[in-house]
C-alpha cells in the first residue's frame, strides 16, 4: 500500500504529519551557527548516513550538538570498517583496535572499503570530521576518544571469536555483552556528555551503569529481533541460543512453515528479555533536564517500543523485516516530547502487548507479570490513584518525575498552541473548499 494511502487510512497520523510539517518550530536549528565548510560537509555526511536521525540531531541544543554529530559519524565508519566482508581480517582488525589513535591525527582517511558500502564517504571524507572534532572541548573529546577505543576493541574480538563466527550469540549473558559493545558503549558515551553538559542530573552516569546500558540495549535487542530474516539472509544472527533453542533445533527453521508457532513463540520470549529495559529507560528519561536533549533520547525508545509491539506474536518477521508507519514515527515525535507523554506511549503498547498475548504462549504468565511490573513502576512515578488523605511515597523516581514535570510543562502550551494553529488552518482550508463548492454549483 502506498504511503499516501496508509496517511490518508489513519486520520490521526496525518494529522500528525501535518502538524510536524508545517506547525511545529524545531527547539534550535542549524542555521544559527557560523559553518565553516568542513562543518557543512559533516553535516551533509550525517543527513547522507542517516535521515530521519540526522534530522534529530540537528535540533540538539548548540552546546552539544556538533559534539553528538561527530560522535554518531565516527560511529559509523567504526561500524563501515566491521560490516565489510571485503575487508581481510589482518587488516580490518588492527584497523579496529586502533581507532581511537587515528582520532589524534591531523589528517587521516581511508580508502579500503568496497565501492558498494554506502557509507565509505564517512572514511574517504574523514580529515573534516577530524578538523572539527578537535575543535571541541577537551572533555566531550576524551568522552568519544574512549568510547571509540572501547567499542573498537569489541569489535575486534568479535571478528577474531571463532565460536561468535560459527553459532552467532550463544547464552543470554552473550547477548548481552555483545549488546554493550554495539550500543550500550553508545549510550554510556551520550550520557557522559549529557551530564558534562550540565543536561541531566549528575547521578544518571554516577549511580549504576544499568540505567545508561539499558538505552542502547533496549535499542538494539528490539532490532535484532526485528531483522530476523533480513539478518538470515546476510547469513548472521544474533538471536541468542540459550532462547532460540527452546523452540528449534536450528534458527533457519523458524522460516519455514511448519515452525512458525515455535518461532512466534521464539519472538515473544525474545520480547519478554527486551522488555526488561524499560523501567531504565523510563528512570533514565526522568533524568534529563534539557528539553532537546530530552526529546533526542525519547525518540529512539517510543520508536522501539512501537517496533517491539509491532513484532510481538506477529509471524511476518520470519520472513520480512516489519517497519511502523511514517505517520506513525510522526505521532510519536509530537507526543514524546514530554515525559508524560513518553509514559502514555509505553502504556499504551504494553496494553496492546497484553491484549494480544495468546493464552497458550509458553511465556504467557511471565509476560504478564513483567508487564504488571512495569504498569505498577509507572504508578509509582505518578501516584495519581491515591486514596483522600493519603500522600505518596517519596520514592526516587517519585521525585525525579516531579522534576521534571517542571519542564513538561513548559512545553504543554507549545503543544496546545499548535492544536489551536492546526485547527484554525484546517477551518479556513475546509470553509475555503466549501465556498468554492457553493460558489461552481
Ligand atoms: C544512537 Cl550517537 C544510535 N543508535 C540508534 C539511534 O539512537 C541512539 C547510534 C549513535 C548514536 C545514538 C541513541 C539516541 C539517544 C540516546 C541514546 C542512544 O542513548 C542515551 O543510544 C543508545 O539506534 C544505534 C544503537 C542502538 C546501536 C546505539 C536511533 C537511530 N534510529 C534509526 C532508526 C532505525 O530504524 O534504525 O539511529 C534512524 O533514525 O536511522
Amino acid at each position: 500500500m502506498g504511503k499516501v494511502t496508509q496517511l490518508l487510512l489513519h486520520p490521526v497520523e496525518l494529522k500528525a504529519a501535518l502538524k510536524l510539517k508545517f506547525i511545529r518550530k524545531p527547539l534550535y536549528s542549524l542555521e544559527d551557527t557560523k559553518e565553516t565548510p568542513e562543518l557543512k560537509r559533516c553535516y551533509q555526511l550525517l543527513t547522507k548516513t542517516s535521515r530521519s536521525f540526522a534530522a534529530v540531531i540537528m535540533e540538539l541544543h548548540p552546546e552539544l550538538r556538533n559534539a553528538i554529530m561527530l560522535f554518531y559519524l565516527i560511529l559509523r565508519a567504526l561500524d563501515t570498517v566491521e560490516d565489510d566482508m571485503t575487508i581481510d581480517s589482518q587488516v580490518k582488525v588492527p584497523l579496529l583496535r586502533e581507532f581511537d589513535s587515528k582520532l589524534d591525527l591531523e589528517d587521516w582517511s581511508f580508502d579500503g572499503n568496497a565501492p558498494t558500502e554506502k557509507d565509505r564517504c564517512v572514511l574517504v571524507e574523514f580529515p573534516c570530521i577530524l578538523k572539527e572534532l578537535h575543535k571541541l572541548k577537551p572533555e566531550y573529546q576524551k568522552v568519544i576518544k574512549e568510547i571509540t577505543h572501547k567499542m573498537g576493541n569489541g569489535m575486534a574480538s568479535y571478528i577474531l571469536d571463532e565460536n561468535f563466527n560459527l553459532n552467532g550469540v550463544s547464552t543470554i549473558k552473550d547477548y548481552n555483552l555483545y549488546c554493550h559493545y554495539v550500543a550500550g558503549l553508545v549510550g554510556d558515551g551520550l550520557t557522559q556528555l549529557i551530564v558534562l553538559a550540565n543536561f541531566g542530573s549528575q547521578d544518571l552516569y554516577t549511580e549504576s551503569a544499568q540505567t545508561f546500558e539499558s538505552m542502547g540495549l533496549f535499542l538494539q535487542k528490539t532490532n535484532i529481533i526485528r531483522d530476523y530474516a533480513e539478518d538470515l539472509e546476510d547469513g548472521r544472527s544474533f538471536w541468542p541460543q540459550e532462547i532460540w533453542s527452546l523452540y528449534a533445533n536450528k534458527l533457519v527453521d523458524f522460516s519455514k512453515p511448519e515452525h512458525t508457532q515455535a518461532g512466534v513463540h521464539c519472538i515473544n520470549h525474545l520480547v519478554l528479555n527486551a522488555l526488561g529495559h524499560i523501567e531504565d529507560v523510563l528512570l533514565f528519561l526522568s533524568s534529563v533536564h534539557e528539553q532537546s536533549s530530552f526529546q533526542f533520547c525519547a525518540i529512539p525508545q517510543v520508536m522501539a517500543i512501537a517496533t517491539l509491539a509491532m513484532v510481538f506474536n506477529n509471524p511476518v518477521v520470519l520472513h520480512e523485516n516489519v517497519k511502523i508507519r511514517k505517520g506513525t514515527t510522526c505521532y510519536l515525535i509530537l507526543k514524546s516530547r514530554t515525559l508524560r507523554g513518553c509514559v502514555e506511549i509505553f502504556q499504551y503498547y504494553l496494553r496492546d502487548i497484553k491484549k494480544r498475548l495468546p493464552v497458550d504462549d509458553p511465556n504467557y504468565l511471565k509476560i504478564n507479570i513483567k508487564i504488571g511490573k512495569i504498569e505498577q513502576y509507572i504508578e509509582e512515578m505518578y501516584q495519581e490513584q491515591l486514596p483522600a488523605g493519603v500522600a505518596p511515597k517519596e520514592t526516587t523516581i517519585y521525585k525525579k518525575v516531579q522534576q521534571r514535570s517542571t519542564y513538561d510543562a513548559k512545553v504543554a502550551p507549545k503543544q496546545t498552541d499548535e492544536e489551536y494553529q492546526f485547527n484554525m488552518a484546517l477551518t479556513m482550508v475546509l470553509t475555503l473548499a466549501a465556498a468554492i463548492v457553493f460558489y461552481v454549483k
